[in-house]
């Protein structure tokens, strides 16, 4: 089944674009990524490419390639990432919907990635991840706190998401392969 996703999801980006695609997958430390590729089992594929100060796990298929790491705080290191940045078709943010303390650096990291002039057209597909947790945020929450509505200078769209069991990935995949840049 996650295996199906996830083969749907890159054939679909190689037959809308039919060229090579590049997908950023960022959120802060403990949002989820790791566990939402294992997930889409292509966890046996990932490299971790150990750079100055921050870890970037990348994978490759099909002409698509994502790279994923931490974002928030080290401010320190935020001049490496525009090289990341650059030629970027889409990228996924991640949030850990039942950390509410943590939403302030949540959108300190939005904020600065909706600035960045390399993604200036890049759609960003929001995952609300870890919504099986009681009390978590919901997206309603999350859009005024990150201010989404005044998010008019690209395409997005908030999908709620439990990565240990994928809900809500197809949906959000299914997103991000129709409205890539
Ligand atoms: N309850 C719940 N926990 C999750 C979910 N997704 C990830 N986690 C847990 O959150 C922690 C951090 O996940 P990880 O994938 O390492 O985050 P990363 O730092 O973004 O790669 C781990 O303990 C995961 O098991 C989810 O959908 N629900
Ligand atoms: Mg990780």
């Amino acid at each position: 089944m996650f295996k199906a996703i996830y083969n749907f999801f890159f054939d679909y980006l190689k037959l809308f674009s039919g060229r090579d695609s590049r997908i950023l997958m960022l959120g802060l430390d403990g949002a989820g990524k790791t566990t939402l590729l294992y997930r889409l089992k292509i966890g046996e594929e990932i490299s971790t490419i150990p750079t100055i100060g921050f870890n970037v796990e990348s994978i490759t298929h099909k002409k698509v390639s994502m790279m994923i790491w931490d974002i928030g705080g080290q401010t320190k290191i935020r001049d490496l990432w525009r090289h990341y940045f650059y030629n970027s078709n889409g990228l996924i943010f991640l949030i850990d919907s039942n950390d509410r303390e943590r939403l302030g650096e949540v959108k300190e990291s939005m904020d600065y990635l909706r600035s960045h002039e390399e993604l200036k057209k890049t759609p960003f597909l929001i995952l609300a991840n870890k919504q099986d947790i009681k009390g978590c945020l919901s997206l309603e929450e999350i859009i005024e706190a990150l201010e989404l509505e005044n998010c008019k200078e690209r395409k997005w769209y908030i999908q709620k998401l439990c990565a240990i069991n994928g809900e809500g990935a197809y949906e959000g995949l299914e997103w991000l392969s129709k409205n890539m840049y």
